[in-house]
């Protein structure tokens, strides 16, 4: 199996499964500094230019951050990575459907990729200020959900392994505060080896 990643993108979410999982697997680097993603090498993978993409052992590739995170967390049932339930797994997937189609892709999109959404650079602060406020609507409606448990639904999940690049990325990359409810979150997650072994191997702490 094969993770296409960029470190300090949302592969990260997928990265830390697969060690979470703990089979082997190969990490090849999309170098989004030379815009690896637009070139016909990486269109051959995914022709939607976007880590993370899965390829696996037959050579099929999956795309899609939820879709993988599922994939992976349905074939490796030992890792205990999704709940069993019917009810537990809808809650996983509605969490990283939000997780990666709002919070990520209308709010810090909009921080990282301002010039994509104004063709105006004048206008280009209103767009930050809308991402961020996107972010943090996201961040006050994850918070309650989370509560004062360990993890989302209680039990370590890929939900988890998504929100861990969602308040990761609001603290070292968009200076978005934490509540102490959100900081213990990510410490808590900071300190998984699963986590740190990701962090050490895309060149972040
Ligand atoms: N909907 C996709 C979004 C993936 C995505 O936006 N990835 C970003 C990195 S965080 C990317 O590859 N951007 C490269 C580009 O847009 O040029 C998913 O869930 O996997």
């Amino acid at each position: 199996m094969k993770l296409f990643y960029s470190p300090n993108a949302c592969s990260m979410a997928i990265h830390i499964i697969l060690e979470e999982i703990g089979k082997p697997y190969e990490l090849v680097l999309v170098n989004f500094a030379q815009a690896a993603q637009y070139k016909p090498e990486y269109l051959a993978v995914s022709p939607k230019s976007k880590v993370p993409a899965l390829m696996r052992d037959d050579g099929s590739v999956l795309t899609e951050l939820p879709a993988i995170a599922w994939y992976l967390a349905k074939t490796n049932p030992q890792a205990n990575l999704l709940p069993t339930d019917i009810e537990g797994e809808a809650r996983v997937l509605e969490l990283l459907e939000y997780i990666t189609a709002t919070v990520h892709m209308r709010g810090f999109t909009r921080i990282f990729r301002t010039a994509s959404f104004t063709p105006n650079p004048a206008d280009e602060p209103k767009v930050v200020e809308t991402g961020r406020n996107m972010v943090i609507q996201g961040l006050q409606i994850l918070e309650p959900v989370l509560g004062d448990k360990d993890y989302l639904l209680g039990q370590y999940s890929i939900a988890d392994c998504g929100f861990f690049y969602i308040v990761y990325w609001a603290s070292r990359r968009a200076s978005i505060p934490l509540s102490p409810v959100l900081q213990a979150y990510l410490d808590r997650l900071l300190a998984r080896p699963a986590v740190s072994r990701m962090l050490a191997a895309e060149g972040l702490h």
